[in-house]
Order: structure tokens, then C-alpha cells, then sequence
């Protein structure tokens, strides 16, 4: 029995064992997944008719973004309504016949839960921008202006997310509200005590209805520093800047998460939540750590963010490998060592494809970096996301992607921006371009490429945002007919992780050769004696490199060998201490040491 002092005893391992653990999320952006009416906008039933193509995948549960009623002025992470379903996705009928459909299949469904702000259409805005005095008033965040010289000014000086100040000036009430995102999307209060409630009904109502879980969208925003006060000065080129240091993860966070939890753990529900702006494990262990009751686990933004330049996102900035290491391990040994649990994701809506940015979309080695990334992701402990597409290995828009292609607001508000500021520079207009085509969030949104038909089968109506060029070669029914396929790659990595939980799910991580420049290597090792250990060696390099196994690499030890690899000649094959690989380009390798 651990000492009554220890307030922290070593949990037991079978506790540590949970259901939501040892799945995989399959991650569908309704928009741009499957058109079943012609209309050119992904909707439900065209979800319902993919189901089995999920399934075969081997993923356990299914998350949508959001389908709640909304004008989309954010793709819907501007909610005008909790309880309705967006019309062109369907009705509520349709998200029960969703979710029965996804548990006939022994799946779970998990719902976007955008709780930081709403639709500005919503009747809670309405409500509370028509008067001072409305008793919806304090929902959301309203604040004098300050007078300079005579000059009208925002409360403070926080960027919105989406460029410019994030207060916008109501002329009826004479005041500001707080927008983190667009002025579309009002910060709500959650200061006032009937913000939480509301939240806690609409998540009981759709765990009633049938979802098993959510994502909640930037749920470390939602509790403000009341003082407001001035961001420091990061961007000096700018009137508006960060003002994360007053809201991301504020004050009263946990209180609001440990509510929450509450509702979640009475229905054995799945949670993750979006974390910005949050680099430091301490501060999501905090939510996620075994016996917190908060979430389960939570995104961090490091991995993703590598390639983001000083100034902002779409400036440029060249990521290392080392970097990557770095950040991998940090984050598996921190939550390892401390019982919490980590997301494990490269892509989703909000992300450039991972081939491209983070290995090689051409020709030659798109497929085998893309298992080479499954390969990675696959054999981390963690949650695993994929998003629709990424089983694909599609990439990013084409280099002649054109600027009116573009549908994302935060794009377009930067090119906008851009050009008003500097209309008559072609080099930086170049760049900028340049940039959106590496990391602008429509790179993920273009529409699913399910065979080589019209629009890729999406739709039989025009799209409402262009489908990649390369849908005649690259789409689904091709890789599910290709057995050698990327598709069929990542349903192996999901069985491996499966069948080898112990090891890859649960196990410890420990980096091989950090300082080697281009193979990232790593040993797992099993919670279990009785269980293998697994040695994983990367090449992110397009060209051979060779490598030699590390002496002190004691998996190697005689008896195991490669089960799982990119290059097919390398299955089976032994590798002993010392030994030296020639690896391929963008080769990657599972090796397991022998079944005790
Ligand atoms: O994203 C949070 C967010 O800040 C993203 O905009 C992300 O940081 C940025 O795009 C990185 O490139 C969530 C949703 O995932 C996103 O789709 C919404 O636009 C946003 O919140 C507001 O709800
Ligand atoms: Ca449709």
C-alpha cells in the first residue's frame, strides 16, 4: 500500500488502462467528406455511406467537426444553435441515424464541442448586444472604449486570431465585445455562472442523444485575467498582439473543466481538448493527469507549429529534424513518467497535409513518406488521430493553386491584410502565397478523393471548394484495390498497435542516436516484462542513408526481427548489435525483439 503522506500513489497499471487509450480517432471534416444529395457540400448521410470504409481502416471512433446550425463564417465553429443540425449537412434525425449506424459497427461517435464563443446569429448575442440591461448581457464580454486624444480605442490591445484588434465596437450599446476569433464569434463569459450551465445541458443532451464523447475547441481560452490588460509588445509591426498570456489556461480553467468532467466521467465519455498557445506538459497534465477527472487528453500545437515564422503563422521558418526528436520525446516521456495521456495527430482541418510539410510530397517518395509519418504517429504512446485523407497520404494544394481557390476566413483576412498594407510588393505577396500553400488550413479541406470519376466522387454538383488535381491517381478506391497501398499501411500500423498495446501504447519511449542527423530512431519498451520491445528507425531523408544499430541498443539482442516496413525486402529481416542498415529514402522500420 503506498505511505499515507505520498498524496500522489503510484496509480496500479490496470488502472491506468482505459478503453479511449488503446483506440484510434478517424477524423471527418463534414464539408468536404461524401455529398450524397448533389449540392456540393459533404453532409451526413454521405458520412453514413463511408462508415464501412472507416471501419476496414481499423479506426474505433469517429469525431466530426462541428454540424451544429451555424452561417459559417468559421466552417462552422461559429454555432447559432446547439440543438440543430447545419441544414446542408441534414437534420437531427440524421446525427441519430449517424450514430446508430457508427455503433452498429462497434464504433463511438465524439462531437466539436465550440464553447469558447458562438455565432454572433446566435439568440444568446442577439440578446445580449440589444441592451445594457438584457439579461443576456453578461454571456458574453462587453467593455468601454478608451479615449486617447479625443480618439475612440478598443478596451486593450489583444490581436484576434483572424488579424486585426479582438474587440469589436457596437454602436447600439456603445461598447465592445471580445472576439479571440472573428467578430462573427463572440467570446462567452464564462465568469457568469449561466454560461457553465448552458454548456453542461448541451453536453448531456448530445451524450443522451447518442455521441460518446467531444473535442473541445480551444478549451484552455475560456477563462479570461478580468483585468484585461495589455498584451506585451511581440509584434512590433503591429497595433494588435498576443494576448495569450491573460486567457490562455487563466485562472479559473480547471475549476470549469473539473465541472465538466463531472458530467464526462458519469457517462464513461471521451474527451480531448484543444490546447493553443500551451508548450508546457505541466500545465495539460493539470487537465489530463490520471485522477484529475478533467479530459482525457488534449492537443498541444509544438509539432505543428514548427514550421511557423517569427511574425506569424504564415511567415516562414525551416523546421530541423533534431526539433522534432526533441519535442516527440519531451512530450512521451513527460506523460509517460507522469501518468497523463497524449493526442498523437500531425493533421487535421486546421493543418497543412503532414507529407508535405514534414517529408516529401513528390512523386517519388509521397507514398513512402507517408508511411514513414503513419510509421511515426503509429508507434508513439498516445491516442492516435488521423484525418481523413492523411490514410490517403494526399498533399497539399498544387504549386498553381490559385489565390481565389482559397475558401478559409484566416487565409483570406491574411491576404487581405496583405495587401492592403503592402499593395505594390510582388516578392512578399509571392512568399505569402507560397506560405498558404505550405500551411494554410484549406490544404486539409479540399474535398475526399473517394476514385478517379468527376470530382472525385465527392460530388456529383459543383464543390464548394475545388477538388486537388491529382484525384484521378490518388483517391481510395485505387489504394483499397493496393494492397501495398498507403491505405493498407496505415490499417497495419493500427493493428500492430493493437495487438502490441503493451508495448506501443503503454510502453515507455526512449530516443536511439538523438544527435544523428537524418534516421529518428526510438525504443518502446512494454509495461510488462513478458511483452517485446520494439525498435522504430526513421529515414527523413530522400536518399540512402546508413545506419548503425547502437550497441547499447539491447533490443536487438538475437531472435527478433522487422514486422512492419515501407520497404517490403526489409519484413523478417534480423538486426544484430553494432550492425550496420543501409536504409532507403524515407525508409521506415518496427523491429520487435523476441515474444518472451
Ligand atoms: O482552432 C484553434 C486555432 O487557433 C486555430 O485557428 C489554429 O491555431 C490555427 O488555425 C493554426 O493554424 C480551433 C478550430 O480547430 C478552428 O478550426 C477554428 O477556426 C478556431 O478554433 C475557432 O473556433
Ligand atoms: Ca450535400
Amino acid at each position: 500500500m503506498p505511505s499515507l503522506e505520498n498524496t500522489h500513489p503510484e496509480p496500479l497499471q490496470s488502472s491506468l488502462q482505459k478503453w479511449w487509450k488503446e483506440s484510434s480517432v478517424y477524423q471527418v471534416y463534414p464539408a468536404s467528406f461524401c455529398d450524397s444529395n448533389g449540392d456540393g457540400i459533404g453532409d451526413i448521410q454521405g458520412i453514413i455511406s463511408k462508415l464501412d470504409y472507416i471501419k476496414r481502416l481499423g479506426s474505433d471512433i469517429v469525431w466530426l467537426n462541428p454540424v451544429f446550425s451555424s452561417p459559417q463564417v468559421d466552417m462552422g465553429y461559429d454555432i447559432s444553435d446547439y440543438y440543430g443540425i447545419h441544414a446542408p449537412y441534414g437534420t437531427v434525425q440524421d446525427v441519430d441515424e449517424l450514430a446508430a449506424a457508427i455503433h452498429s459497427r462497434g464504433m463511438k461517435l465524439v462531437l466539436d464541442l465550440v464553447v469558447n464563443h458562438t455565432s454572433d446569429q446566435h439568440a444568446w448575442f442577439q440578446e445580449s448586444r440589444s441592451s445594457i440591461t438584457n439579461p443576456y448581457r453578461d454571456w458574453y464580454t462587453w467593455k468601454k472604449p478608451v479615449f486617447r486624444n479625443g480618439e475612440r480605442h478598443p478596451p486593450n490591445n489583444w490581436r484576434s486570431y483572424f488579424g486585426g484588434s479582438a474587440w469589436t465596437y457596437d454602436e447600439q450599446t456603445g461598447e465592445y465585445y471580445l472576439h479571440l476569433f472573428a467578430r462573427e464569434q463572440p467570446d462567452l463569459n464564462w465568469e457568469n455562472a449561466q454560461v457553465p450551465a448552458a454548456v453542461h445541458e448541451i453536453i448531456r443532451y448530445w451524450l443522451d442523444r447518442g455521441a460518446d464523447g467531444f473535442r473541445m475547441d480551444v478549451i484552455n481560452l475560456i477563462s479570461k485575467d478580468q483585468r484585461f490588460p495589455d498584451a506585451p509588445i511581440t509584434n512590433p509591426g503591429s497595433p494588435w498582439q498576443s494576448g495569450k498570456d491573460f486567457y490562455s489556461c487563466g485562472p479559473r480553467l480547471h475549476e470549469y473543466l473539473q465541472e465538466i468532467g463531472k458530467i464526462l466521467k458519469e457517462y464513461d465519455a471521451f474527451s480531448v481538448g484543444e490546447m493553443v498557445e500551451v508548450d508546457d506538459p505541466k500545465e495539460i497534465l493539470k487537465a489530463v493527469g490520471h485522477g484529475r477527472d478533467e479530459i482525457n487528453m488534449a492537443f498541444h500545437f509544438e509539432i505543428v507549429n514548427m514550421d511557423h515564422g517569427p511574425s506569424d503563422k504564415f511567415s516562414p521558418r525551416q523546421w530541423g529534424l533534431h526539433e522534432l526528436k526533441e519535442i516527440v520525446s519531451k512530450w512521451q516521456n513527460f506523460m509517460h513518467d507522469n501518468h497523463g495521456w497524449n493526442a498523437i495527430y500531425l493533421e487535421n482541418h486546421d493543418q497543412g497535409r503532414s507529407v508535405s510539410r514534414f517529408a516529401s510530397d513528390g512523386p517519388k517518395h509521397r507514398e513512402q513518406s507517408a508511411k514513414l509519418l503513419a510509421t511515426l504517429l503509429g508507434c508513439q504512446s498516445g491516442t492516435l488521430f488521423v484525418y481523413q485523407g492523411q490514410e490517403l497520404g494526399m498533399p497539399n494544394v498544387p504549386q498553381d493553386w490559385p489565390v481565389d481557390n482559397y475558401r478559409d476566413i484566416e487565409t483570406l483576412n491574411h491576404w487581405k491584410e496583405l495587401i492592403a498594407r503592402h499593395p505594390e510588393n510582388p516578392s512578399l505577396h509571392e512568399t505569402a502565397l507560397e506560405q498558404y500553400r505550405l500551411k494554410s488550413r484549406d490544404n486539409s479541406r479540399t474535398p475526399m478523393q473517394w476514385n478517379s470519376s468527376p470530382n472525385a466522387g465527392f460530388s456529383v454538383g459543383e464543390p464548394w471548394i475545388p477538388v486537388h488535381s491529382d484525384y484521378t491517381r490518388l483517391n481510395a478506391a485505387a489504394q483499397v484495390k493496393d494492397p501495398g497501398s498507403v491505405y493498407w499501411y496505415w490499417s497495419k500500423i493500427l493493428q500492430l498497435r493493437k495487438h502490441h498495446a503493451d508495448t506501443l501504447v503503454y510502453g515507455s519511449f526512449a530516443l536511439v542516436e538523438p544527435d544523428h542527423p537524418d534516421v529518428f530512431a526510438f525504443v518502446r519498451r512494454p509495461s510488462l516484462s513478458t511483452s517485446p520491445s520494439a525498435l522504430i528507425v526513421l529515414n527523413f531523408r530522400p536518399y540512402d542513408v546508413t545506419w548503425t544499430v547502437p550497441a547499447t541498443t539491447e533490443v536487438c539482442k538475437a531472435g527478433g526481427q522487422v514486422v512492419l516496413s515501407n520497404y517490403p525486402a526489409r519484413i523478417g529481416s534480423e538486426l544484430v548489435q553494432s550492425g550496420s542498415v543501409s536504409l532507403g529514402p524515407m525508409e521506415a522500420f518496427v523491429y520487435f525483439s523476441e515474444q518472451k
